[in-house]
């Protein structure tokens, strides 16, 4: 292929390339919103930092001008002048019109690459209305200029200049037909330089905004430890002076500082190459394993801890401020922001790295570790006591009502405890009609699941653990025991509603016994009850009829005897009657008949509950034997 063939060949490919740059930005820069557009001016800042990073550039200004174009210029050994020998074309101009060319062919240590930056300075070309770069090499200028990518004319040679002996500048303007606005902005742009002027001491940044007329210089002589001291301005800090290290060899550099202050957050702020890490990764859990064992390891030699304390991540890291400034050659950047690193193998390397360097920082300063164990131990105490009252105010609101109400309590809608009754019903189907024929202005109804409360009774000792009894109690609203305050109960008739069956007769048992051991006054200021469901339901004709005993419906049947053939049905669970039935029969309280427990019935329950659940074997079968009958009666 001949030479020109080959020039023409690649040139189509490279502008196929930008082409696809500007037809999908999303890819290139994440957006093209005011984050994608202010990724352009990191883009071309990141090259010049790498430069710095490199150790051939000791100052970057950066200008927005008033039509919002950008300039960046550097004192960096400048982009390469020279024919690239497969393309043909200077070096200037591969850098600024092939994707992925970075303009790094050098191979040097670490520059960005992943994540949103490090995409190269062909993508701002690519996105540039106009963009001029002039780069100097051996005093003398070149310079060539491109819009939406495509080079005007080639580099060319525009003169000499006496006083820089090399860099590059570039200046674009942001493509409005790319971008929803190309306002860029001081307060996007400013805090950003400063942070790098930080990361990188003795990089001098020069900032001008001429739409403001601000120009400000960034330059630290500390770098992080500056920033650390910018961070903790004003407050109280240990140790004085912040702990500083530094590991670095061929493809790795890791410096981070440390200090505490006296509040409790914690302030972690990671960098991979200049770029902050907001989610963290392998380098941020390398750092926080290591310190965390450093410290405790040193608290234990120092034997300022006994052996059995172990001092955790939490108690360590209250107050902590530290920045982790990583450089690696292949970072790998996760997460859908790109602002996690990914690189399996940093983790072991920042562990190791921090934990040699710090056990070296703490075996020379004995006092340092002393106070920020001291510390730590404060925090550990504080937050085990913190959490003890905790428990305790939660375990006093779990049965207080003071947080919402059970989600199974049908309430009534009168607030007048007076008025209101609370019907707490056997099972959930019963509840239903319940629920149903009620009226609903002054009636609230709870069911319980009456076989979880039956199969439980046996540990009425653990009752506050079970779901069924806290919706109880919340429900009522006046706590139990020492804290029971009679003007917090939420009705003033409680009533047990449960099947005349011997399941019904346990758990009426249950919840009688409940109710003198938790809340005895309930029962002595008379608001308990316990509601009479009929047993029998006769048909004669058109009249219906309720027999709530044996004698009852022996009565009735006498009564209306000769009247015709009368239709007995007998209920066996609350849940056969409908809705209406429940209503006439035991809720309507023109009609229905409640009993009042009196407190000698609870203690007779409570007695009964003991004797059929106790661990006592004699009196059982005594009982038993002397009630065998109604016993077997109950059980048919
Ligand atoms: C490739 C090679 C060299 C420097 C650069 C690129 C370079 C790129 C940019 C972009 C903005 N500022 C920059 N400064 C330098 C090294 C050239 C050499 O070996 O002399």
């Amino acid at each position: 292929m001949a030479e020109n063939e080959k020039y023409t060949a690649n040139s189509i490919k490279v502008l196929e390339g930008l082409e696809h740059v500007r037809k999908r930005p999303s890819m290139y820069i994440g957006s093209t919103n005011e984050r994608g557009l202010h990724h352009l001016v990191f883009e071309v800042v990141d090259n010049s930092i790498d430069e710095a990073m490199a150790g051939f550039c000791t100052e970057i200004k950066v200008v927005i001008h008033k039509d919002n174009s950008v300039t960046v210029k550097d004192n960096g050994r400048g982009i390469p002048v020279d024919i690239h020998p497969k393309l043909g074309v200077s070096g200037v101009e591969v850098a600024l019109t092939k994707l992925n060319a970075g303009g790094k062919f050098d191979g040097k240590a670490y520059h960005v690459s992943g994540g949103l930056h490090g995409v190269g300075v062909s993508v701002v070309n690519a996105l540039s209305e106009y963009l001029i770069v002039k780069v100097t090499r051996d005093h003398i200028v070149y310079r060539q200029e491109f819009k939406r990518g495509k080079p005007i004319y080639p580099l060319k040679e525009i003169g000499r200049s006496e006083e820089t002996e090399s860099g590059t500048e570039i200046t674009f303007l942001p493509d409005k037909e790319i971008f929803e606005t190309i306002d860029i902005k001081e307060s996007i742009i400013k805090p950003k330089l400063k942070e790098l002027a930080y990361l990188n001491a003795r990089l001098k940044i020069i900032f001008v905004n001429e739409k403001t007329g601000l120009t400000e210089e960034y330059y630290s002589e500390g770098g992080i430890v500056d920033f650390i001291k910018e961070i903790h301005e004003g407050q109280q800090v240990l140790p004085p002076e912040p702990i500083y290290i530094k590991k670095e060899d061929n493809d790795f550099f890791l410096e981070i500082v440390l200090q505490y202050n006296s509040g409790f957050n914690t302030d972690l702020r990671s960098f991979v190459n200049n770029i902050r890490t907001i989610d963290g990764g392998t380098h941020e859990s390398g750092f926080r394993t290591a310190l965390n064992r450093v410290i405790n390891d040193q608290a234990h030699q120092l034997k300022l801890i006994r052996d059995s304390l172990v001092l955790t991540a939490d108690d360590i890291k209250e107050g902590l401020t530290a920045i982790i400034n990583l450089r690696i050659t292949e970072p790998q950047f996760e997460g859908q922001t790109k602002t996690r690193l990914g690189n399996a193998d940093v983790k072991s390397k920042v562990y190791a790295a921090v934990k040699e360097e710090l056990n070296k920082y703490f075996d020379r300063h004995i006092d340092e570790i002393k106070q920020i164990v001291k510390k730590a131990v404060l925090a550990q105490n504080a937050r085990l006591a913190a959490r003890k009252a905790k428990d305790l105010v939660r375990r006093k609101n779990s049965l207080d009502f003071s947080g919402r109400l059970p989600g199974k309590l049908a309430d009534c809608t009168t607030n007048d405890p007076k008025e209101a009754e609370l019907y707490i019903v056997e099972g959930e189907s019963a509840g239903g009609s319940a629920k149903q024929g009620r009226d609903r202005k002054f009636q609230a109804i709870l069911p319980l699941r009456g076989k979880i409360l039956n199969v439980e009774r046996a540990r009425i000792h653990n009752v506050l653990s079970n779901q069924e009894i806290k919706n109880l109690i919340i429900s009522l609203g006046c706590g139990i025991k020492e804290e029971f305050t009679p003007e917090k109960l939420r009705y003033h008739k409680v009533i047990i509603m449960t099947d005349a069956d011997v399941d019904g007769a346990h758990i009426r048992t249950l919840l009688l016994t409940f109710f003198f051991r938790y809340m005895r006054e309930l029962i002595e200021n008379g608001y308990l009850y316990i509601a009479q469901p009929p047993l029998y339901r006769i048909k004669m004709g058109r009249k219906i009829y309720y027999a709530f005993s044996d004698e009852e419906l022996k009565r009735i049947l006498k009564e209306i005897d000769g009247e015709g053939k009368a239709e007995v049905q007998r209920y066996k669970g609350l849940g056969e009657m409908d809705p209406q039935q429940l209503w006439e029969t035991t809720m309507d309280p023109a009609r229905r008949v409640i009993l009042r427990v009196t407190i000698r019935e609870a203690e007779e329950a409570d007695r009964l509950f003991d004797l059929l659940m106790g661990d006592r074997v004699e009196p059982r079968r005594r009982f038993i034997e002397e009630h065998a009958n109604e016993v077997v009666n109950l059980d048919i």
